[in-house]
């Protein structure tokens, strides 16, 4: 016999390697079974960041992770990260305590009617049958891709419950088809429904390919005829595990490449790649990709961002679209055809590349006819606001996008940048590429969330310990998260922390000022985040000019070790680029550099 929380533990150490906690009164006896079982449990200090740093793990290495906080207050935090884990669909279980069996007491809520407005299931842990329970809550969050909330009554926690032996053979294979069938009708099987601790990356999922043969067979012919093909890949490409597959048939098609954000460095031949869509992308290169004739799109959203708010097709372009969801057209400024093959990524994309054959498809020439993709190329410089020679705006405050340049010269190149939300979201993306989509992390972006950036840290150190994090983050965002400063610093071997500190919330400076609103809430009173960060343990510098920039040098040349927080005071009369679109679909037109 043994607990009903040392069962659970004993259960989870089949499926995870890495937890993320705050304890309290639900989840104790939890953390002390899971820790003797020998599971590292990276301990933080708000509840959201258990499972914000359990996504950022799940991002980075593929893996199943855990969260765990308490019942009621601890619960309720989580809802942020939890609300963004399903919009951005990372699977992974957050195990909370919860109300006892008798009723609500009057701390306790009903969490799982909250964890379901979210759109996350929640399953309860019963005594009598421990093991199904867990097993079926792993398998629904690797194979839905999503969340999921197991719950422990609290007056069960120490219940003696009986676990039958480890199972021979535990694990299943995910890419076994019967287990598919059964998912498929809804029942998840219960024998051997424990998933392997492996990555869920490429895992098949419960969505089976659903494209007809002749679909399949359309969209052959479209890309057959295409004289300006681009393959544009987003992030479902990337769980899908068809990186190779996406080289493949760019090659074949003699296509241009591009990605999403979330999917920057997917592709391994960037010679033709034009770079990010949407907003953080460059202007020129963005107008190549508006020539496109073809363009196959394979699981990206086409959100607003990605789409240029409408503006990135040109007219007539014929749109093939992998997806496993049953996506729309976006919507567009000019009319597109927009065909969907619904499925896995790598299965259709294996698809189309049989179907294409190996015989010459003959459009290789727009690949040559572009110029300027070659390193250093016109479609591939950025403004780094030369305008400003010394770095230094007419404000006497520094701007950002020569921040932002010389950051990407001194940066470690081993690096696993996490992003908060904001106005500053678009220099690391624009001025530091990554070689690979996991080492660019954006929790928060799905749900439209600040205030995550230092809530993920755990989760990256745990993820990639030898690499150095780079934390982006406003100040807005920076003091939303401020407590997970502590984490940032107490769990990294090497870490950079830009603060982009433009004393405001910029991004809401730059639509509700523009309008003409009163500005003092979004103001923000200079903080001292060098300050805050030489109080906790870490460097501190102000960052006023570029050469103070020097610092990160002289830190790297000792060796990269512990964190150094960089608090650049930058203008914020500098708008980014995409920050103009979003003037722009709000009837702003604000034309000059520096607009406020
Ligand atoms: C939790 C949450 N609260 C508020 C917002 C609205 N919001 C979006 S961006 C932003 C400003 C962020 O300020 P900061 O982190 O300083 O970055 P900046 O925009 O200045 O670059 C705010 C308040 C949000 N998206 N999420």
């Amino acid at each position: 016999m043994t607990t009903l929380a040392e069962a659970v533990a004993t259960i989870l150490t089949r499926h995870a390697d890495h937890a993320f906690g705050l304890m309290g009164n639900g989840n104790a006896h939890l953390i002390d079974a899971l820790t003797k079982r020998g599971m590292p449990v990276s301990v933080v200090r708000h509840e959201v960041a258990t499972v914000a740093s359990a996504d950022a793990y799940g991002r980075v290495t593929g893996k199943l992770a855990i969260a765990t906080a308490t019942y009621g207050a601890g619960y309720t935090n989580t809802l942020t990260g939890l609300a963004e884990a399903a919009q951005a669909r990372t699977p992974l279980l957050l195990v909370v305590g919860d109300a006892p069996q008798s009723g609500l007491r009057p701390w306790d809520i009903d969490q799982e009617m909250s964890a379901a407005a979210v759109g996350v299931r929640t399953y309860i842990v019963q005594p009598e049958r421990v093991e199904e329970t867990v097993e079926r809550a792993v398998a629904a969050a690797i194979r839905r891709r999503s969340p999921v909330v197991l719950a422990l009554p609290y007056d069960l926690v120490t219940a003696q419950v009986e676990l039958t032996p480890e199972p021979q053979d535990q694990g299943i294979d995910l890419n076994d088809p019967s287990i598919m069938q059964s998912l498929a009708a809804a029942t998840l099987p219960v024998e051997n429904a424990a998933a392997n601790a492996g990555t869920t990356h490429g895992a098949r999922q419960l969505f089976p390919t659903a494209a007809s043969s002749e679909e399949i067979d359309t969209a052959v012919a479209t890309l057959r005829q295409a004289k300006r093909p681009v393959v544009l890949a987003g992030h479902g490409a990337w769980v899908s595990g068809a990186a190779e597959e996406l080289d493949l048939i760019a090659d074949r098609l003699g296509a241009l490449t591009a990605s999403s954000a979330l999917s920057q460095g997917i592709f391994t031949n960037t010679q033709y790649h034009l770079g990010i869509t949407g907003g953080f992308g460059q202007e020129s290169a963005m107008e190549v990709l508006a020539q496109a004739d073809v363009v196959l799109v394979v699981g990206a959203s086409l959100n607003q961002f990605t789409m240029r708010f409408g503006e990135l097709f040109g007219a007539h372009t014929k749109v093939v679209r992998i997806d496993r969801d049953p996506v729309v057209a976006p919507k567009t400024a000019h009319e597109v055809e927009h065909l969907l093959l619904r499925g896995d990524a790598r299965e259709l994309l294996g698809s189309l590349l049989a179907r294409l054959g190996t015989a010459p498809i003959g459009q290789h020439s727009w690949r040559e006819e572009i110029s300027g993709l070659e390193p250093g190329g016109a479609l591939r410089i950025r403004d780094r606001g030369t305008q400003h020679p010394d770095g230094l705006c007419d404000d006497g405050r520094l701007d950002p996008r020569a921040v932002a340049a010389r950051l990407a010269e001194l940066l470690p190149e081993d690096r696993h940048v996490t992003s908060d939300g904001g106005h500053f979201i678009g220099w690391a993306n624009m001025f530091w590429p990554v070689s690979s989509p996991e080492r660019m992390i954006m929790v928060g972006t799905a749900f439209q969330s600040i205030g995550l950036g230092f809530s993920t840290v755990a989760g990256v150190a745990a993820a990639a310990p030898d690499s150095t994090v780079v934390v982006t983050t406003g100040d807005g965002g920076g003091l939303m998260a401020i407590a997970d400063l502590e984490t940032t610093i107490r769990t990294t071997k090497s870490c950079v922390i830009v603060v982009w500190n433009d004393s405001a919330y910029g991004a809401e400076v730059h639509l509700y000022g523009a309008m003409g609103l009163d500005e003092t809430p979004m103001r923000i009173p200079g903080v001292n985040f060098a300050g805050i960060a030489s109080a906790l343990g870490a460097t501190g510098v102000h960052v006023t000019t570029l050469t103070d920039l020097d610092a990160l040098t002289e830190w790297r040349e000792s060796g990269a070790n512990g964190t150094i927080l960089l608090d650049c005071r930058i203008s914020p009369t500098v708008v980014a680029p995409y920050q103009r679109e979003i003037q722009k679909v709000n009837g702003l037109s604000l034309d000059a550099d520096e607009t406020r």
